[in-house]
């Protein structure tokens, strides 16, 4: 079993910005990667499985709505510390983050927006325990970035709605209790669905033989005439703004996220590196791995100041789209190439399973892609500051 050594890197004393609840939040999530999910990862990703044992605890330190308040079942906390849950989580690994993103920003938020009271009611405490999970279906499979062009769609039969469609590449699809499902109608605006499993003519096949997010699970959503009761459609907003706007709040998460990742393989690698001995002395004596170390903190801590600043703007219901795209494709792209460099640093031993990097390595190929892939974001920066869009 893979022994958890992790220590936290903090160069610029950003510990000092903290609250004492931001303080405890971190240090409960960490505790609680270090007990739950450190010492079961490494087979869950070798065996391409879920680990649904960890389901129960995500819910107990209020990984599942960290901001929802809590007359819903959510923490009630505020976004930075929603942003040092996510940051804890994937330092453990991007997979269980990844549920947890989904199941707090992509189907407790929707709800929470644009649900109507009923809803929030029926769907939210059991959501925040995980006694429920859900899944987000946005994605088809032939419009990935470009998510309006989307085909899925729903007619009025007067007593309920028919659905028909496809979604392909969602997260938790296989295990879901409740997806959140984007779908347009007759007019061709897009709407929000609840589509419960059950539901005849709703199937949610495995997606298998993934090199990335090994230890989450990852499916379609097939929608085959399933009659949706007219009480299941989020009344509170509708066009593609309502989907983009889940994206805003999981994006956020990301960014905060990626950093969990780099610090443990910036951590595993500086180790690594002071007790390995080459030619008579340990390889971080030498200059050029000191050069990959020093640029990672570099980046690590570049990345740490971008997420606190939009976490405050955040706070302050002030951060833009673009301000949030922008710390998405930074910190994972950040993230990504520490992933690779620390590889290095640990040579041969670097593409084991007794090392955490390669696994975080592979999962991040995933998160540059998916919630924008890293294009995406460029051309939403491109777009903010000249006012062009470069997408069509
Ligand atoms: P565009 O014309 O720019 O916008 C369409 C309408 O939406 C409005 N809008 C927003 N509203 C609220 N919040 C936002 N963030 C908004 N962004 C845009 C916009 O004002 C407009 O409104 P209206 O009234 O004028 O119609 O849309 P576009 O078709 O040009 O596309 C823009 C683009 C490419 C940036 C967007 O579609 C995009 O972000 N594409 C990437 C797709 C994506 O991120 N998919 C993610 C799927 S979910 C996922 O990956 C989950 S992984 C989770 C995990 O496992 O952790
Ligand atoms: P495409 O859109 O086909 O893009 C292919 C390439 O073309 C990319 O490099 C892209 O940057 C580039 N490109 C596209 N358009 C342009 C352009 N206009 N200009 C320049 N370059 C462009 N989706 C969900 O809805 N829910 C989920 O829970 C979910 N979970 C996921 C889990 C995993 C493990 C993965 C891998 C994906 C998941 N996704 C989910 C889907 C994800 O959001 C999409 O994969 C992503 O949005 C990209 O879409 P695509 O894969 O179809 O790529």
């Amino acid at each position: 079993m893979m022994q958890d050594l992790f220590q936290s890197p903090d160069y610029y004393q950003l510990d000092d910005l903290l609250t004492e609840e931001h303080k405890v939040v971190r240090t409960a999530t960490r505790d609680w990667v270090k007990k739950e999910v450190s010492p079961i990862i490494e087979d869950a990703a070798q065996k391409a499985e879920f680990p649904k044992s960890i389901i129960k605890g995500l819910g107990e330190i209020g990984a599942f709505g960290p901001y929802i308040p809590v007359e819903y079942g959510g923490a009630g906390l505020d976004q930075i510390s929603y942003g040092l849950i996510m940051q804890e989580i994937e330092r453990g690994d991007s997979g269980v983050r990844s549920t947890a993103s989904v199941q707090s920003s992509l189907v407790m938020y929707p709800i929470w927006k644009y649900g109507n009271e009923a809803q929030r009611k029926k769907y939210l405490p059991k959501l925040a325990t995980g006694e429920w999970m859900g899944s987000f279906g946005l994605t088809e499979p032939d419009h990935g970035s470009n998510p309006g062009g989307m085909t899925t769609n729903f007619k009025d039969k007067g007593d309920y709605y028919l659905l028909n469609g496809a979604k392909l590449w969602i997260s938790n699809a296989p295990f879901c209790d409740v997806a959140v499902v984007w779908a347009k109608n007759e007019e061709g605006r897009i709407h929000g669905l609840l589509v419960e499993r059950g539901m005849e003519g709703f199937t949610t096949p495995e997606t298998h033989n993934k090199w990335s997010l090994r230890a989450s699970a990852t499916g379609e959503l097939i929608f085959q005439d399933v009659k949706i009761p007219k009480e299941n459609l989020l009344p509170g907003k509708n066009g593609l703004g309502a989907p983009l706007g889940c994206l805003d709040s999981a994006r956020y998460g990301i960014a905060w996220g990626a950093i969990g990742a780099a610090m443990d393989c910036y951590d595993t690698a500086l180790r690594y590196a002071k007790e390995r001995i080459q030619f008579g002395k340990p390889i971080a004596a030498y200059q050029l791995q000191q050069k990959k170390l020093a640029e990672m903190i570099t980046e690590i801590t570049k990345a740490q100041l971008l997420a606190y600043r939009l976490g405050q703007l955040k706070n302050e219901n002030r951060a833009t789209t673009a301000q949030i795209s922008m710390a998405k494709r930074n910190n994972v792209d950040m993230a990504i190439k520490i992933a690779r460099e620390a590889r290095q640093v640990l040579g041969a031993m670097g593409i084991t399973g007794e090392y955490s990097i390669m696994r975080h390595m592979m999962n991040l190929e995933s998160v540059i892609t998916y919630e924008g892939t890293h294009d995406i974001h460029l051309l939403i920066t491109g777009m903010d500051i000249t006012g062009i869009s470069a997408f069509k």
